[in-house]
């Protein structure tokens, strides 16, 4: 089996991972990099991620960047979703303390960078997003970071209520996956007895 190596600390991420990568044949190993996330762009910081964790396994590495962007907050947090205060409880705290000036719906979408670092070779970014609206939280205890706050359009439940089927066929990191699928990538990565080609 292939190993890939997973650049992340968020437990939540991880979870995801495992589930959206479920038969592909590639054997997820987490490597926390803590890497400082010194990009401009999301797609900057999920190379940083990606890149430090291909070096110090020499191996192919997925990162992820992601981010929250409120309309009427001119896209806050964004890239600073994980930063603007220490716990997420807190995190919401001021969310909902900026945004209670502006009149609702408060539109918002969720946006997902996903970086493939190859020893050797360019690394390929996939990006995927999730429009949506913040809500007073439900679902606390399920799902991970601001789903409780996050309706995805259309959706009665909020992320954190929705099954996680559900939710990665609707969510930012669920379409930058599909996206990182579709483009061959991975099936490169894994040795042909295991895509069912035959040897000479
Ligand atoms: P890494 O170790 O992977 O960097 P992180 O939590 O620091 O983990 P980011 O820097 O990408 O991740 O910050 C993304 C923030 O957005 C973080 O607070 C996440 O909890 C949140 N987030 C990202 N995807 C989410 C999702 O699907 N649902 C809820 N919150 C999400």
């Amino acid at each position: 089996m292939t190993v890939l190596f997973l650049a992340t600390g968020n437990e939540g991420k991880l979870r995801e991972f495992q589930e959206l990568l479920l038969g592909t044949g590639l054997l997820l190993e987490v490597v926390d990099t803590r890497v400082p996330e010194t990009g401009d762009s999301y797609s900057a910081n999920a190379a940083l991620k990606a890149e430090a964790a291909a070096r110090s396994r020499a191996g192919p590495a997925l990162g992820d960047d992601s981010g929250l962007e409120v309309a009427a907050l001119g896209g806050y947090p964004g890239l600073l979703s994980a930063r603007i205060a220490p716990t997420q409880a807190e995190r919401e705290a001021l969310l909902f303390e900026r945004l209670c000036p502006h009149p609702k719906p408060w539109r918002a979408r969720f946006v997902c960078l996903l970086a493939l670092a190859l020893p050797g070779r360019p690394t390929l970014s996939f990006r995927g997003e999730a429009a949506g609206e913040i809500r007073e939280p439900a679902g606390r205890g399920q799902g991970f970071g601001y789903d409780p706050v996050f309706w995805p359009s259309g959706s009665l439940l909020s992320f954190a209520e929705l099954p996680p089927i559900e939710k990665h066929s609707l969510s930012h990191r669920g379409a930058a996956v599909r996206a990182l699928l579709a483009s061959g990538a991975l099936a490169s990565l894994s040795r042909p007895s295991e895509r069912g080609e035959s040897r000479r």
